[in-house]
């Protein structure tokens, strides 16, 4: 992608961005309607379909060659990643968002011919955005990311995992998982797939296990990852797939091989 084009879009997308923020924060004020998707814990509320809608208008309108990628419906089918597609999740975090009023954000990624262009993470009540254009640095707010650090171990290591896979379920080992938590320094877990990632390029959280996401809750994470030396995949180590549902493995290259070959076993 030309250099003029990719920064005009980095600029007109990021402004989108903050002032979806804002809507989002002065919603706030007001009561939710909040609904449930697949299962009464998948919570839906109007402000993650409004602020979707409020994305795919803008680039119906400013970019109609443009496809979009995203959670709630209001984005294209897409078969596949020609061409320039906006991978969004308007609220990613939504049971946060219902619960605590924070701890949410919103993750907008911009991929060309399949590969990654931009990625924005924005936590929303904090005001911190996460952004990097491929190739030019990641950054917190004005803060140029630094590369992962070198000499990290797996009794170093924070892992974000839900604990929900250290008990006997039906995906993968548990007992491994078991194991896994007690030798890594401490467990995380978020709530908010883009702020994992978020985390895992600032250091200051090192590995994320994950057994379900979305290309929308992962496409402008591997970016930020990625620009800053971290690796991103499917669990088994297989890349990702950009159009279905995956397992993911992300964090530091020194600690990914030892989880992924010494720790998970999938059923
Ligand atoms: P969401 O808030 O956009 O739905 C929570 O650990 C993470 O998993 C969040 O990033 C959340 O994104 C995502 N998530 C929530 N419910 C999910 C579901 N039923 N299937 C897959 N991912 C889900
Ligand atoms: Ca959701
Ligand atoms: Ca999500
Ligand atoms: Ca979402």
């Amino acid at each position: 992608m030309e250099k003029k084009h990719r920064n005009e879009l980095y600029t007109i997308a990021k402004q989108w961005v903050l002032d979806a923020g804002r809507m989002i924060r002065e919603s706030l004020d007001k009561p939710l309607t909040i609904e449930t998707k697949s299962n009464p814990n998948d919570l839906v509320t109007e402000m993650d379909q409004k602020t979707e809608q409020f994305f795919a208008k803008k680039i119906k309108s400013y970019f109609p060659d443009h496809k979009i990628l995203s959670e709630e419906g209001f984005g294209d089918e897409l078969a596949s990643l020609d061409g320039t597609v906006w991978i969004i999740d308007p609220i990613d975090g939504t049971m946060n968002f219902v619960h605590q009023k924070r701890n949410f954000a919103i993750s907008l990624a911009i991929y060309h011919d399949g590969i990654g262009q931009i990625g924005l993470i924005y936590n929303v009540m904090e005001d911190v955005l996460y952004h990097v254009k491929t190739g030019e640095g990641a950054y917190r707010n004005d803060t140029k990311l630094q590369l992962l650090k070198e000499d990290i171990t797996l009794e170093r290591t924070i892992l974000l995992i839900n604990s929900i896979w250290s008990g006997e379920n039906r995906r993968i080992n548990h007992l491994k998982i078991q194991q896994l938590v007690r030798k890594v320094r401490g467990t995380r877990s978020y709530g908010s797939a883009a702020l994992e990632f978020a985390g895992i390029a600032e250091g200051s959280l090192d590995a994320y296990i994950s057994m379900k996401l979305h290309p929308w809750d992962f496409a402008a994470g591997v970016l930020l990852v990625n620009e800053v030396g971290g690796t991103t995949s499917q669990i088994d180590g297989k890349p990702l797939n950009f159009l279905t549902e995956n397992t993911i493995f992300s964090g530091n290259k020194q600690v990914a091989n030892p989880i992924i070959d010494e720790y998970i076993e999938l059923k």
